[in-house]
């Protein structure tokens, strides 16, 4: 879960490395010349490593590279215009009315290391060939190493009418997954006293797959406990649908069938392979595989997730697959033509559920391997094996801990103490709303997390 927001926040980004540049880390000749010449021209800054994106991936991994304690001041630099990281795994708790979106965001700044260097800017072309990215700027920055992790973009315009919808405060539609639309969730599931409510997923990849339901699940919670929703009775004033553009609840067969016989004890309808193209007013319209006809459903609340995918200067890149995505090893996490490039997290090739749960488990292996390759040993590790967890929110004070890995084949951490992590639990709620915020912050984006290993480094 990489910095979603490396586009949306360009204006803003580029005030704020111009701030940067001038005020504080420029060197002063940059500065003279910048004053005697109208075409300021830099020349190219050096850097060991290079990370792509502060988000989870790129802080996680710079700062486990740091650790390593073979890198001097400013050996690694960081490029994100964000000004702000934000915790998304916690997006769904706003969602749920559980936290405040504000308190999940940090500054990218006071995340970062002061032995790092920040550029505050946006990336414009990867050149591969030579060694060097190019910034929005126009500086170009040089590496030995270069590690890509600036997530993909959230892109709410793919679904017809939506921004209109979304940003309309009377409208009761809305989304968790970007800042923006976030706080508007927990509202309209407090307003509606009655009809028709969907929940959609989308066909194709977006970031951990299981949000979409979580949010669906707390809402049916707080409606029951509102006396407004009846599993499976006519009489329920509220109405739910799940519409999913997938065939099944959920992409691993073991979560799969405890989710679809939670759907089907609590009387929510399924509308699989319904994949949302468009808000109408208060129509929702999908789209059916094997050019079956379009199918318009009313609603009285819409929760929505909307498509999701690389950004352009990713997948326009020579460092892209087909897909747009960097074209790394699944197990070593080194793109497949460029011996020298990394990639980890949301943009990555890496056919796993995009969490933040995953990166705890890619960013060792990317990092050793790194340094490996950085120090002249070519014998790199195939280390990952697809981790990543999606916990999975089915009411207020239960969660279901789906953790598995490549092959939908699941990998549980609590197994060792004989839980099967498919029934939802307390203590995994806990751990979900209090334990993996606080750790996230304190100790995963520093480089001192490791998962389901628990405290490295
Ligand atoms: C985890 O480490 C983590 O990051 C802090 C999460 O939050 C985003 C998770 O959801 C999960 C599952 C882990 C993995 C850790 C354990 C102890 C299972």
């Amino acid at each position: 879960m990489a910095s979603s927001r490396l586009l949306t926040t360009q204006a803003v980004s580029a005030a704020a490395a111009a701030r940067h540049s001038f005020n504080k880390q420029a060197p002063a000749a940059y500065r003279t010349f910048a004053s005697v010449s109208d075409v300021p021209v830099s020349p190219a800054r050096n850097h060991k490593v290079v990370v792509v994106g502060g988000g989870s991936a790129g802080l996680t991994i710079s700062h486990q590279l740091l650790r390593t304690g073979k890198f001097s001041q400013d050996d690694i630099a960081i490029v994100d215009p964000a000004e702000f990281h934000h915790y998304q795994p916690g997006w769904t708790l706003v969602g749920g009315g559980l936290k405040n979106k504000d308190e999940l965001k940090r500054p990218l700044s006071s995340l970062v290391d002061p032995k790092l260097k920040l550029y505050p800017d946006s990336l414009a072309t990867f050149s591969p060939q030579d060694n060097s990215v190019t910034l929005g700027s126009g500086a170009k920055l040089t590496y030995e190493q270069l590690v890509v992790a600036p997530g993909i973009k959230v892109d709410l315009s793919s679904i017809k009418g939506l921004p209109e919808a979304a940003a309309n405060p009377e409208s009761n539609v809305s989304s968790i997954y970007t800042f923006e639309t976030v706080d508007k969730v927990f509202k309209t599931i407090q307003r509606l006293r009655g009809g028709q409510a969907i929940f959609t997923q989308p066909a194709g990849v977006i970031k951990c797959a299981g949000a979409p339901q979580k949010v669906m699940w707390l809402a049916l919670d707080h409606w029951k406990r509102a006396g407004l929703y009846q599993a499976k009775s006519e009489s329920s004033a509220v109405k739910i649908a799940f519409a999913t553009g997938l065939p099944a609840m959920f992409g691993v067969p073991k979560y799969s069938a405890a989710l679809e016989a939670l759907r089907q004890e609590r009387g929510v309808e399924g509308l699989f392979t319904h994949d949302l193209v468009e808000v109408d007013g208060n129509t929702a319209v999908f789209a059916r595989p094997d050019g079956k006809e379009q199918v318009r459903r009313t609603f009285d609340l819409l929760h929505v997730v909307p498509k999701m995918g690389p950004h352009a200067f990713v997948k326009n890149s020579p460092l892209a697959n087909e897909a747009g995505y960097v074209d790394v090893d699944d197990a070593t996490l080194r793109h497949k033509k460029y011996g020298n490039v990394w990639s980890a997290g949301d943009a990555s090739s890496l056919p796993t559920s995009k969490t933040a749960a995953a990166i705890t488990s890619e960013a060792p292996v990317l990092v050793k391997n790194l340094m490996r390759v950085m120090e002249g040993n070519e014998k790199v590790e195939a280390g990952y094996d697809g981790y990543t967890s999606c916990p999975l929110l089915t009411e207020y004070g239960k969660v279901m801990l789906a953790e598995f890995k490549y092959g939908g084949v699941p990998k549980e951490t609590f197994n060792v103490i004989g839980w099967d992590q498919a029934t939802p639990r307390r203590a995994f709620y806990h751990l979900k709303k209090d334990f993996f915020p606080w750790v996230y912050y304190k100790s995963m984006v520093k480089g001192t997390w490791g998962g389901p290993n628990g405290w490295i480094n």
